[in-house]
């Protein structure tokens, strides 16, 4: 039997932090799993470095179960970003390594394709809504079947969310940067560019659009509405999720569909919201949600309600975190949509993924395993630095759910 030698953690930033697990086998096979948590990237590497690694040399690389439950239950304290992200890394590792094992793309040990590939969104953003309307067409032009629409809001000096430069990158100073939010100015503005898109281009193209959890109920129960006639693919984030019954109004209000759950790491984060079916698509992604193991998991317990998939995939997801999010968004039959945005050409310096996207769907590359290579050289040219999500204050100064 083959057993687990060494667990390296390789924290590197070419154009943003990523933080990779590299998992060897006493036969020489290694597995890639990726555990990067924006801005709080050092709480995981040293999660993992203090109390992962020294637990798996000796452990058998085959019982990917096993191997989660132990970490899980084990640690006695569940749940949580920091311990799902470790946990994902080691469960991400162990399916790259049993596919190179059984000379099988990780698709094919999940049962395989139900697809042939996965419909991607991509960014389009504007700081006027020429601009937007400009950067829609070029993603229609480069094949997107699915575009994800956000401006600035006129009045405010920032907006999350709006594209500075070619590569989104949401992580920015070495302090959280502090931006003003109007809940008022975005509620006038907003319907007003997305049904400009809508007139633009026509019902051809899925509009989704992104509310970044700054509604209350009310407030995103009247936005759905007002923005119904638009047949939006998705709001996403309307409000903050902690309290899944507040979704109950929205659901009545509006049949906007509504997605949410990138930042849920459990199946009990989204318990309630899928089996009461106040959600139409679940964000969970593979990185932050417990690796491949509980994400499928998350994705069959969804699919009994008719909850279709949406993972989460923006530039602070590795390219491992998006081989891994193909291949199982390949197999499980409620998918949806994958989120996608191009990584800092830095990043390919460092990672190079074998998928591939065309007409507006990434492919899964049908290498043994996830398919995707670290070059540790490059890695360690680029250190890392610290990095933060931005902190929104309301006019009053008071500091403004995300
Ligand atoms: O790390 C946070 C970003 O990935 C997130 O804010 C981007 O909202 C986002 C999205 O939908 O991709
Ligand atoms: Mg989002």
């Amino acid at each position: 039997m083959a057993t687990i030698t060494e667990a390296k953690i390789i924290v590197t930033s070419p154009g943003r932090n990523f933080v990779t697990l590299k998992i060897t086998t006493s036969d020489g096979v290694t597995g890639l799993g990726d555990a990067t948590l924006n801005g709080r990237e050092l709480a995981v590497a040293h999660y993992l470095q203090d109390h992962v690694a020294p637990l798996l040399p000796g452990r058998d690389p085959d019982r990917i179960e096993d191997m989660w439950q132990y970490l899980y239950k084990g640690a006695y304290w569940r749940r949580g970003p920091v311990t799902m992200t470790a946990i994902a890394a080691v469960d991400t590792a162990l399916w790259d390594i049993k596919g190179k094992v059984a000379g099988m793309p990780v698709y094919d040990l999940l049962g395989g394709r139900a697809r042939d590939s996965a419909m991607v969104y991509g960014h389009a953003s504007g700081a006027t809504l020429p601009a937007l309307l400009d950067d829609v067409e070029r993603f229609q032009d480069l094949g997107y079947r699915a575009v994800r629409v956000q401006a600035a809001v006129p009045g405010l000096s920032g907006t999350y969310g709006v594209r500075h430069g070619t590569v989104y990158e949401p992580a920015g100073g070495s302090l959280p940067e502090e931006q003003v939010w109007s809940t008022e100015a975005y509620l006038d503005f907003a319907p007003h560019y997305l049904a400009a898109v809508r007139e633009k281009f026509g019902s051809g193209l899925h509009l989704l659009h992104d509310v970044h959890h700054r509604l209350t109920p009310t407030e995103a129960a009247h936005f759905g509405r007002r923005v119904e006639d638009l047949r939006l693919f998705w709001m996403e984030d309307p409000t903050p999720a902690e309290a899944q019954e507040s979704f109950r109004g929205i659901r009545q209000a509006t049949t906007t569909p509504i997605a949410v759950g990138e930042v849920f790491n459990s199946v009990w984060d989204c318990q309630q919201l899928i089996t009461e079916r106040l959600i139409d698509y679940i964000r969970a992604s593979v990185v932050h949600a417990g690796g491949i193991t509980h994400l499928r998991r998350i994705f069959n317990l969804a699919e009994l309600y008719q909850v279709r998939t949406g993972s989460h995939g923006a530039t602070d997801l590795s390219p491992v975190s998006m081989a891994a999010a193909v291949h199982l968004d390949v197999t499980v039959p409620n998918f949806g949509v994958q989120e996608y945005m191009e990584h800092d050409p830095l990043t390919h310096e460092v990672f190079r993924p074998a998928y591939e996207l065309s007409d507006g769907a990434l492919h899964p590359s049908d290498v043994p395993g996830l398919g995707v290579e670290l070059d540790e050289e490059p890695a360690a040219r680029f250190p890392y630095e610290p990095k933060y999500l931005p902190v929104h204050r309301r006019t009053d100064g008071s500091v403004h759910d995300w």
